[in-house]
């Protein structure tokens, strides 16, 4: 696996140099890549909001609201890119969010290879982070960041890893799962079009785990995906250390919104013993209904899902 991680990285270097939009279809060098939607976005700084980009699920768009995600060419084992601001110049300014200034996860497009790592911040706007990219595969990559004056925002950019890949299936959907001795089991389920209380419970040789060590300033951090595109949903801690009713476990509760039926794959990190762990779960949201279509997208839903591949509609690009 390593091997093939340290042969691959060269190839993940030119896949920057010509800008791997798997799916978008165009070269992104710098070029935002749906232009012109949100120009004018002035209205989003005085508080009224574009409807259909503010439904827009995060982490489809590798450049939003001007700002751009450009993974840069790396040593092998190096994972690096910068955001560039709405004047072209990589952005040196993030407000801390979740205890860190960039969030950078990765999954691949089959949905596994989850990590979710902190890249250092270099005074020239460059981040890097030793390579998460754990193996061949097509990968996803989402920086989740908030530049000082603007607003929270999550990019995601294609990355190839080339080599021997296996797709794997996504797991079957379930209710309980184990990671490093854990047993994590979860309740509640995702409704569309609204927020849904998800709560997950950590035990470890049957016995509840009471003291859950913060993480990312939570007794838990959760990122949801959509099968088919990858979506990436806000989901959002129910309570936070320190306020006086978040206890540290055995329950960690979160609010999700998931923008469409269909499954999603939820990863959750926790900290225990000194340790990240990261508990893994296939989740349907919403009923199930005759004609669904296997990827998730629902175009009923009150997201625009769009096709898996090919944006969202009214993107405006070709
Ligand atoms: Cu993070």
């Amino acid at each position: 696996m390593r091997t093939v991680t340290r042969l691959a990285g060269f190839a993940v270097g030119l896949a920057a140099v010509f800008g791997t939009t798997y799916g978008i279809g165009r070269v992104v060098d710098r070029a935002p890549v749906v232009e012109g939607r949100h120009d004018g976005d002035a209205a989003h700084a005085t508080g009224e909001h574009d409807e259909a980009t503010d439904r827009l699920p995060g982490g489809l768009l590798v450049s939003d609201r001007g700002y751009t995600l450009e993974h840069l060419d790396a040593p092998a084992d190096e994972f690096a890119f910068r955001i560039a601001g709405p004047d072209g110049r990589p952005v040196t300014r993030y407000d801390v969010a979740h205890d860190k200034r960039m969030h950078l996860i990765v999954a691949r497009r089959d949905l596994s290879g989850f990590r979710h790592v902190h890249p250092e911040l270099a005074p020239d706007g460059t981040w890097r982070v030793d390579t998460p990219l754990a193996g061949a595969g097509q990968w996803r990559a989402f920086a989740d960041f908030t530049p000082t004056g603007g607003e929270p925002l999550t990019l995601g950019v294609d990355v190839t890893v080339p080599g021997e890949l296996t797709e794997r299936p996504l797991p079957a959907p379930s209710t309980s799962t184990t990671v490093d001795g854990y047993t994590v089991t979860l309740t509640g389920s995702p409704q569309p079009g609204r927020t849904s209380p998800l709560t997950l419970t950590v035990s470890r040789g049957g016995q509840p785990v009471t003291d859950l060590e913060p993480y990312l300033g939570a007794y838990g951090h959760l990122v949801a995906l959509r099968r088919g595109d990858l979506a990436y949903l806000h989901v959002h801690p129910d309570g936070v250390p320190g306020d006086g009713r978040t206890r540290p476990g055995p329950a960690v509760t979160f609010l999700a919104e998931v923008p469409s039926a269909g499954s999603y794959r939820l990863y959750l990190d926790f900290r225990h013993g000194g340790a990240v762990h990261t508990a893994e779960f296939t989740v349907v949201a919403g009923t199930p209904t005759v004609g669904t279509p296997p990827t998730g997208g629902d175009p009923s839903g009150p997201a625009p899902t769009g096709g898996a591949d090919h944006g969202t509609p009214g993107h405006g690009h070709n």
